[in-house]
């Protein structure tokens, strides 16, 4: 008797700590965000991106339902539909301009808003950009003039900068679904700071102003106003070692996409391992931060050789296991016939850009599983 009861008791441990074995994996596996707070829609997101690597690769457009070749503003339309049946997967806009009525490319930030509400009610991701005019100067953000110690806390143009992100968060805060939801945004600010073309960028302000730029902007718009759909997406431009990709980098505690982007080594094919190298970095050094990979920006502009989308893009993702293992990738906008990314009715690249949307690889809106919703 005794010896059932000790036999029971041991049993009734064991399972408990197999229980606990199991559960403390699973939270393991849990990829946290940034914000503790993040909405159940912006966890579920984040863990879907994570739980897509390897499976595919979401296809992204900026701008996509704002304009295209030759129409702008038409309901329903997008280059990417016309071209091949699908809306994107991803949508890139941009808030340069914010607290205006248009933005840098003139887009109309009222109507930006019902865009950004219709691709996520359709299921698809939204990603914002901001190129941010100079704070010191007030040209615009090509305006490299330093500016980042200005803005930073202790600089003279601190408080200005507060007013912008209080302008932002007012913005940010109106993306709500029907339900009243806040819309999940992959917010991508001071992006390419490895050239030297922005006020942000490399040489026109050091690493340690960036991470205090950087922190001190998730931390106001997270603690001070409350914005809890947004997760931080880190995307310098090229890089030719990790050094150089995490030099800027503010930290695991501020960033939950590991991005960048890149518009040389895809387009050269003789650069393929080059570009190779950047998607595994960029793979492998979120892997081991436990944050999810991705190549926000590319393109050739105005696709010259036709099959880019295969050749070019998708063959450079598939070329390796571990580079072809990021959750999205997307290019840039269709703004008029010399400066588009993307195709439209007509253009020569369309058969090939049918076969990309045709590969099983390449995820489009018809193909999304449901992005907010934790994955099973
Ligand atoms: C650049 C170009 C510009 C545009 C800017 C911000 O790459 O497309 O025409 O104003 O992005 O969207």
């Amino acid at each position: 008797m005794q010896a059932l009861t000790f036999y029971l008791i041991l049993m009734k441990k064991l399972f408990f700590l197999i229980l606990t074995i199991l559960f403390s994996t699973i939270l393991h596996a849990q990829i946290k965000p940034v914000d503790q707070k993040a909405t159940p829609e912006t966890m579920a997101l984040l863990a879907n991106l994570k739980a897509i690597q390897g499976k595919g690769v979401l296809f992204g457009h900026q701008d996509d339902l704002a304009y295209g070749i030759g129409w702008k503003e038409e309901k329903g339309r997008s280059d990417i539909k016309d071209v091949c049946g699908s809306y994107p997967a991803l949508y890139g806009w941009e808030v340069s301009k914010i607290g205006q009525e248009f933005n840098i490319d003139s887009v109309n930030f009222e109507k930006m808003k019902g865009w950004i509400k219709e691709a996520y009610q359709r299921g698809g991701v939204n990603t914002i950009s901001w190129h941010m005019d100079n704070p010191v100067t007030g040209g615009n953000s090509w305006d490299n003039t330093p500016a980042v110690s200005s803005i930073i806390p202790g600089g003279p143009r601190h408080e200005f900068y507060k007013v912008r992100l209080d302008i932002l968060a007012t913005f940010l805060n109106d993306l709500k679904a029907g339900s009243g939801t806040r819309i999940p945004i992959i917010f991508r600010p001071f992006h390419e700071h490895t050239g030297s073309w922005f006020w942000w960028g490399k040489g026109n302000c050091t690493a340690e102003e960036y991470k205090s730029l950087w922190r001190f902007t998730v931390e106001y718009l997270r603690d001070v106003k409350n914005i809890h759909h947004l997760l931080y997406c880190y995307s310098p431009d090229q890089f030719d070692s990790e050094e150089q990709y995490l030099e800027f980098y503010p930290g695991d505690d501020f960033v939950d996409i590991l991005a960048f982007d890149d518009y040389h080594s895809v387009n050269n094919l003789q650069h393929r391992e080059k570009f190779v190298f950047r998607l595994k970095t960029v793979v492998r050094l979120a892997d081991a931060k436990g944050k999810v990979a991705a190549f926000s920006e590319t393109g050739s502009e105005r696709i010259p050789v036709p099959d880019w989308f295969t050749n070019n893009l998708l063959a450079g993702i598939r070329a390796d296991p571990v580079g072809s293992r990021i959750a999205y990738v997307m290019v840039w906008r269709n703004a008029r016939p010399e400066h588009h990314y993307a195709p439209y009715p007509g253009h020569s690249s369309v058969p090939d850009f049918i076969q990309f949307r045709k590969d099983p690889y390449t995820i489009f809106e018809n193909d999304l599983p449901k992005m907010y919703r934790n994955p099973k």
